[in-house]
């Protein structure tokens, strides 16, 4: 099977550092829905990244669903099966999906958008919204341990951490990684692992 996306995107990231800890192999195509918009296009008319091409060429979209996938191909799940645990890495998975989603639209309005056309009360909303996200995943990065390892991390850790990333790469100016010192730990110890030096950013 194969991954379509750039990782650059944390939605293409999660995707794949998933699919190799859930041990599936599978070939990362680095095609960007910008750069080569044609030549995604010619894969998925969509045109959305993570886009997963399945062996049978089913095309599949939406990192969480692609992840749903991949667990029912590997027989296991990153998240955990007990119910508090669950609701818990539901609530942290929530908070961080929320910081993709916010960075993704700032990046947006600055890149894609004329100065002249953007609209300072909705960058302002939104730049409320990635706050709120990050201090609730702060919040909750304070009640979990550290890194432990790749087979402890668990679909919650892994995407927090690639948020995290993500919104520092793009928007070091509005994320201060002094505001949140526990989060910031975190993904620097799970940048360490293999999985994620393996699958770097940039
Ligand atoms: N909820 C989706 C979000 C995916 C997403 O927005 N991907 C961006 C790249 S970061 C994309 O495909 N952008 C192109 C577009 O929407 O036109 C997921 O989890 O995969």
């Amino acid at each position: 099977m194969q991954l379509v996306g750039m990782l650059d995107s944390p939605y293409v990231r999660r995707a794949a550092i998933s699919l190799r800890l859930l041990g599936l192999p599978f070939e990362h195509r680095s095609i960007s829905v910008f750069s080569t918009f044609e030549q995604f296009r010619e894969i998925n008319p969509v045109v959305k990244a993570p886009t997963l091409v399945c062996d049978d060429g089913t095309l599949l979209m939406d990192s969480t669903l692609i992840i749903d996938h991949a667990e029912t191909l590997a027989g296991r799940s990153l998240m955990p099966s007990g119910r508090p645990e669950r609701q818990q890495a539901l609530r942290v998975l929530g908070l961080a999906l929320a910081a993709c989603e916010k960075t993704v639209q700032i990046v947006y309005e600055r890149n894609l958008r004329p100065p002249e056309k953007q609209h300072a009360p909705w960058i302002d909303r939104v730049r409320g919204q990635l706050a709120a996200a990050y201090a609730g995943l702060e919040a909750e990065t304070r009640k979990v341990p550290a890194v432990a390892g790749e087979a402890t991390l668990g679909q919650s850790g892994l995407t927090s951490a690639v948020a995290w990333s993500f919104t520092q790469l793009m928007l070091p100016d509005l994320v201060a990684p002094a505001d949140y010192p526990c989060l910031a730990a975190f993904a620097a110890e799970a940048e360490r692992l293999p999985a994620f030096k393996a699958l770097p950013q940039v």
